[in-house]
């Protein structure tokens, strides 16, 4: 429609920009009301004379609850509408197809579930949601695609995540929105969203080639992972076939609800699992005795990464 917002090509572009419209208009509005009332009445009511005396006015309950409660009632419906809107932005759907996303000075590196690099290009699918999983190597960075209307810190503890389901074909921007060190403004990437047909055909060749492959080809992660699990010693104490072991077994973990020692109850996700990898003690599953070693310094974010798309195998 117009070009002073960029191209909205997502499903949450036009939530986003409604809101913002809305609290714009209203926001010039009473700008416009206001302004227009202070200078008509500074002018109407001035000191017409030297020895004119001020009017005594005590007050007017009528005008006071006029302007209480309809600021009150549109600054209820900003917020229920963003909260709806917020709800959808933090909510990917379950099956989205997941990408995991490493942010690095100075590029952007996407790993996919077939094995598949690629450094500063990224590729999906038309109406296909997508799940990012995105971790730092080093400072803190923020993904931003102005035409999806989503941004996301990236950070080096914790994984954050984002999606979208892209909604037209073409090539997009990728921004970094954290200042990172020198090269932050080179921090540049693209979305390219295909056709059903081309992203099948980019899936299974190492079409689109030169920097879009520069990461290479690797075996797929879970698989990486399902190795660690038997080269890293966990299979002493995790059974993948339901059975209780040392340690609980891994058949179904992910996305389970966990009850821990203290009584609290957790949810198995991406951040749960690399810290108890990382640092076992800190949320102990109940029933089970501290004897996990722990793998901070032993294993890389890659391979925790890695082992994490393998427990999402385990169903
Ligand atoms: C010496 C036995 C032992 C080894 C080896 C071991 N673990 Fe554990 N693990 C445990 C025990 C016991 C628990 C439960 C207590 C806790 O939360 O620390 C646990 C808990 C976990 C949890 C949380 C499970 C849940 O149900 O919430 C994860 C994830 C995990 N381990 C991953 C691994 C990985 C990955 C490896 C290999 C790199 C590994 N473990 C190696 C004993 C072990
Ligand atoms: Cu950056």
């Amino acid at each position: 429609m117009t070009s002073w917002i960029p191209e909205s090509a997502s499903n949450l572009a036009s939530n986003v920009d409604n809101i913002t419209l809305f609290v714009t208009v209203l926001s010039v509005f009473f700008c416009v009301l206001i302004s227009f009332f202070l200078i008509y009445y500074s002018i109407k009511y001035r000191r017409k004379s030297e020895n004119q005396e001020t009017a005594y006015i005590t007050g007017n309950e009528l005008i006071e609850i006029i302007w209480t409660v309809i600021p009150s009632i549109l600054l209820m419906v900003i917020f229920a509408w963003g909260y709806i809107a917020f709800r959808e932005l933090k909510h990917p759907p379950a099956d989205a197809l997941e990408i995991n996303v490493i942010a690095k000075q100075w590029l952007w590196q996407f790993e996919y579930f077939n094995g598949k690099k690629s450094i500063n290009e990224m590729y999906v699918q038309k109406g296909r949601p997508v799940r990012l999983i995105m971790r730092s190597d080093d400072v803190i960075h923020s993904f931003f695609v102005p035409q999806f209307r989503v941004k996301q810190d990236v950070l080096p503890v914790n994984y954050s995540q984002l999606w979208f389901t892209p909604t037209k074909t073409g090539t997009y921007d990728i921004y970094c929105t954290e200042y990172c060190g020198a090269g932050h403004s080179k921090m540049l990437g693209k979305v390219n969203v295909l056709s059903p047909e081309a992203y099948a055909r980019w899936e299974r060749a190492d079409e689109f080639g030169g920097d879009a492959v520069a990461g290479g080809s690797d075996l797929p992660p879970a698989e990486r992972g399902e190795n660690l699990y038997s080269q890293r010693g966990c299979n002493a104490c995790h059974s993948l076939d339901g059975a209780d072991g040392v340690g609980p077994t891994f058949k179904g973990l992910f996305g389970r609800e966990e009850k821990l020692v203290d009584g609290s109850v957790v949810i198995a996700d991406e951040n749960y699992i690399k810290e108890s990898i990382y640092v076992p003690q800190a949320k102990m599953v109940a029933g089970y005795a501290p004897v996990m070693p722990a793998f901070k310094g032993i294993l890389s974010d890659d391979e925790v990464t890695a082992i994490i798309e393998f427990l999402k195998t385990q169903k």
